[in-house]
This record gives structure tokens, C-alpha cells and sequence, in this order.
């Protein structure tokens, strides 16, 4: 003995062992981080709108938001100000006009 008892259960299947597995009941087949957690469970801003349907990742916490997860502050900037507002710009991370 005196190894630390391992609970090798896997209740969800997502391969994290439940002892260390943080989102139990996992959906089938959902790729999971090291916690255990899928997209679906994991709400990274707190905004209360789970990341895979998160369309505004990095909510400043408290701000309302809608049922995608935008702030009003997010549906109305355009960071890279090609004239399309960040939630539906497949190209935000483009800087189209970079600073000088
Ligand atoms: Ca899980
Ligand atoms: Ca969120
Ligand atoms: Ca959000």
C-alpha cells in the first residue's frame, strides 16, 4: 500500500477520471479540457452563456448580455474598424489598418 487511491470511475467517458473530473455528465464524444469540461459546460467570461455558444469570448463580468453572449458594449465595437461589428466579423483578428 501506501499509494494514494485513484478513483479510475468515468462516469461521462470523457477519459478525466471523476475524482478529477470538474463537469460531470459530459455530452458523448465532446472534446473536454484538463478539468473535464466541455465547451458547453465551461463559461470562461462568466456572463452566464456557455463558451460553445458564446459569440463575445472576454464579456467584461457584470455587463448584461444577450442569448450570444454579447454585451451591448460588444455588439457595437468594431476593433478592427472594417465597418463590421466584432460579434459577426469572422475577421476580427485581422488588422485591416494596422496603427502606424
Ligand atoms: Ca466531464
Ligand atoms: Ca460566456
Ligand atoms: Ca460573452
Amino acid at each position: 500500500m501506501g499509494c494514494p487511491l485513484i478513483n479510475a470511475e468515468d462516469e461521462d467517458s470523457d477519459s478525466v477520471y471523476d475524482d478529477f473530473d470538474q463537469c460531470p455528465n459530459t455530452g458523448f464524444g465532446l472534446d473536454v479540457n484538463a478539468n473535464g469540461c466541455a465547451q458547453n459546460q465551461l463559461d470562461d467570461d462568466q456572463d452566464g452563456v456557455t463558451n460553445d455558444i458564446d459569440q463575445c469570448q472576454l464579456t467584461e463580468f457584470g455587463e448584461a448580455v444577450d442569448t450570444s453572449g454579447c454585451s451591448q458594449t460588444q455588439q457595437t465595437t468594431d476593433t478592427d474598424g472594417d465597418g463590421v461589428y466584432d460579434p459577426v466579423d469572422l475577421c476580427s483578428l485581422q488588422m485591416k489598418n494596422p496603427p502606424m
